[in-house]
């Protein structure tokens, strides 16, 4: 008796200490700690036969770092998946009946070094790679299909990334605040670094490896000169020996003027000797300490950074310098675009191309310039940057945001998918038809050697890691699409859907429903037609009316041009001509107020009130009835979120719940804003079939105030 007792505790203890290792500070239902990655028990008993028929060995012949994490991944998925020890061999000699990871020695027509392939052959299941990281990639494919309960039989399948270099951008301040995070702060805890290494790093690689992301900028563009110090470099090789067991290179971004500020430098020119050596020096303590180091990100001479032209040199000047610094090493250099000068006369929205297009050939080739997927600055939604098929001789990467600056933060539910898919589907016609994005991007277009697409994090050290449990899907999105720009939105939905909520279908397709109306419901009560900015500071109170900041462009009014006559920015020649940024094809499109696709209407025109639009409505009805049935949808959001109830865990039902209701409130705040303040120009009713706002504008505004206080 006393004996199964001690039996049972001992039992207790491990599987608790067991659960510990990689679930910290587990609490009762699902907390969204262990992502897309579950790994939930195989319900489906004819799939469950399937797999257990190659569940006798795991046959693993990379000997290397990367490998293994392979083979423990999907010895830890097979034991919950199918509930057997499967155990981990180094040679699987002529044995059947087993999963094959297996090396391949590189063949010379094939470019690729993280593609795999997964197939049946010889009695077992092999997944095979030139290089270690594709056989990481090709297990987590692996567990992806069985997870979700997929045939043996559809199993087999190759797949190579189509962008090289898939990164995530943290925007993580040294003090563990994060810019623009709306999910508890940095995962990076700077002050326990390098003895601390919190065992979430690894789960944080993981993570990102099992969507193919392979590269990680630590900390944010408006960067600190501390992380170019000896202390902070042993910090960051700590993180860097974590993520490199996953395929996973550690970059930092830098400040131009550390040459100065830590250096003690009179000058940070980058055409001053003492500077490259300073960099060249730079570089080379970080090898020491990191050999896979990936490179550097720069903002430069943008929102008050310093940079080249603080001497009177270029982008490509200050580029170059870092890019020589890099020659002995593999890392990269990737320079900002997002620039954009104080002058009041000009359209923010030109002020990237005019600065980077004149540069074009004159970046060296370890340059990747990385351009924001639209002009202005990462809005609900935005045309395609003019940038993209206008710099053929320079790389160009693509930076995506997938924290929700813009987005309603942590409380409202947008799947970015489509958001991300537009702007690479968009066709440039760079050199004729069906030049889109995603060739500029993956390079097919211009050749490009060195390809990018980088996202913004939504990361931070909230339990369930970003917030809003549908936001996880957001960062599965990103992963996704930089492996494979040509994944459809739905499909990503569906699997992240399956792999993290629920298997049961009926509740799959209302959830994976909802996500892919949400974008359009957020424009439609955020930012309809075309509109952009109206906020400034937080970048979420709705402040249409604001008309006073440092900068023209700092102010609500500039963007969206309100008046008497009508609304919307006239970017045709009458008016800034941004559109001849674009080419001729691009401009048809959207050059003539009658044609223009209503959803950029307001991004290329200002439009009369009375305008009748292709809806039959007029402007004023057509702007009323978005706003009216866009904060109205997200009670169908609501219902849709109810149907799949029983199918879920009732911790993340409630909390999705719960933020709905958030969504819906403040869905109402966004549209009484907008309909009160623009009223007072259009001076016309609300139309009949809506019910006008209970709040007098003078009120809202009050509400917009009282969330602004400090
Ligand atoms: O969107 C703006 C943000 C800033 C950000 C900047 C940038 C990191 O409001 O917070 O700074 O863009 O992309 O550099």
């Amino acid at each position: 008796m006393k004996s199964k007792f001690l039996f049972v505790f001992i039992s207790f203890i491990l599987l608790n200490s067991a659960s510990f290792a990689t679930d910290p500070l587990s609490s009762d239902g699902d907390d969204g700690y262990k992502l897309w990655l579950k790994y939930e028990p195989l319900t489906d008993a004819s799939v469950k036969a399937e797999y257990l028929k190659y569940a006798a060995f795991i046959g693993l012949s990379g000997k290397g770092e990367i490998a293994q994490s392979a083979g423990q991944e999907l010895q830890k998925g097979l034991k919950s998946l199918l509930g057997k020890n499967v155990s981990v061999t180094n040679s699987s000699g002529n044995k059947t009946g087993g999963i094959v990871l297996k090396l391949e020695p590189a063949a010379a027509n094939n470019q690729q070094q993280e593609a795999y392939r997964i197939q049946l052959s010889a009695g077992n299941i092999v997944v095979s790679s030139e290089s270690e990281s594709g056989i990481l990639y090709g297990t987590f494919a692996l567990l992806r299909h069985i997870q979700m309960q997929r045939s043996v039989k559809s199993l087999s399948q190759t797949s190579s990334p189509k962008v090289r270099y898939r990164m995530l951008n943290h925007w993580d301040n040294p003090d563990g605040s994060i810019e623009r995070g709306y999910a508890g702060s940095s995962l990076w805890k700077w002050y326990e670094l390098p003895e601390c290494v919190d065992p979430r790093y690894e789960d944080y690689a993981r993570a990102n490896a099992s969507l193919g992301i392979n590269g990680t900028v630590l900390n944010n563009v408006n960067a600190s000169a501390r992380f170019m110090s000896q202390e902070y470099i042993l910090k960051v090789a700590a993180i860097a020996n974590v993520m490199r067991r996953y395929g996973i290179r550690t970059y930092l971004s830098v400040y131009f003027a550390a040459p100065k500020t830590l250096g003690g430098l009179s000058t940070s020119d980058p055409l001053d000797p003492k500077v490259r050596a300073w960099w060249a020096d730079k570089v080379a303590q970080i090898y020491k300490e990191i050999p896979d180091f990936g490179g550097f990100l720069v903002k430069a001479n943008s929102e008050g950074e310093p940079g080249p032209q603080d001497y009177g040199r270029t982008h490509a000047d200050g580029a170059n310098m870092l890019a020589e610094a890099f020659k002995p090493f593999e890392g990269i250099v990737i320079w900002r675009a997002f620039v954009y000068k104080a002058d009041p006369n000009a359209d923010r929205f030109k002020a990237a191309y005019e600065e980077f297009v004149p540069l074009d050939g004159k970046f060296d080739p370890k340059v990747i310039v990385q351009v924001k997927n639209g002009p202005i600055d990462f809005q609900p939604r935005e045309p395609f940057s003019p940038m993209f098929g206008n710099m053929p001789k320079t790389p160009l990467g693509m930076e995506f945001q997938i924290t929700q600056e813009y987005l309603g933060f942590a409380t409202h539910a947008v799947y970015e998918a489509p958001i991300f898919k537009e702007c690479l589907d968009s066709d440039t016609y760079v050199n004729g038809e069906g030049a889109t994005v995603a060739k500029v991007v993956d390079g097919s277009l211009h050749g490009y050697a060195r390809t990018l697409m980088a996202g913004v994090a939504n990361t931070g050290n909230a339990r369930n890691w970003t917030g809003h449990p549908l936001a996880q899907a957001n960062w599965y999105a990103f992963g996704r699409l930089s492996w494979d720009h040509q994944l459809s939105s739905e499909e990503i939905a569906r699997e992240w859907t399956e792999l993290t909520l629920t298997r049961n279908q009926k509740a799959c397709a209302h959830i994976v429903g909802l996500m892919l109306r949400s974008r359009e419901i957020y424009v439609d009560y955020n930012t309809p037609l075309g509109l952009s900015r109206p906020w400034m500071g937080v970048h979420f109170a709705p402040e249409p009316w604001q008309n006073k900041g440092s900068r023209p462009d700092w102010t609500a009014v500039y963007y969206h041009r309100a008046d008497s006559v009508g609304l919307g920015f006239d970017r045709t020649a009458t008016g800034s001509n941004a559109l001849a940024q674009y080419q001729p094809p691009v401009q048809a499109q959207w050059i003539d107020p009658d044609k223009t696709p209503l959803s950029y209407l307001l991004w290329f025109h200002h439009v009369g009130w009375d305008k009748k639009l292709s809806t039959g409505r007029t402007l004023w009805e057509e702007l009323c009835t978005r706003f009216y049935t866009g904060a109205d949808s997200v009670r169908w959001m609501q219902q849709q979120w109810e149907l799949a109830k029983s199918n879920l865990d009732p911790q993340v039902y409630t909390d999705v719940a719960q933020r709905l209701k958030v969504q819906h409130r403040e869905a109402v705040w966004w549209r009484d804003s907008w309909v009160l303040y623009l009223q007072t120009f259009a001076k016309k009713p609300i139309p009949t079939a809506f019910e006008p706002p209970k709040q007098t504008l003078e009120e809202v505004k009050q509400s917009v105030k009282v969330y602004l206080i400090r």
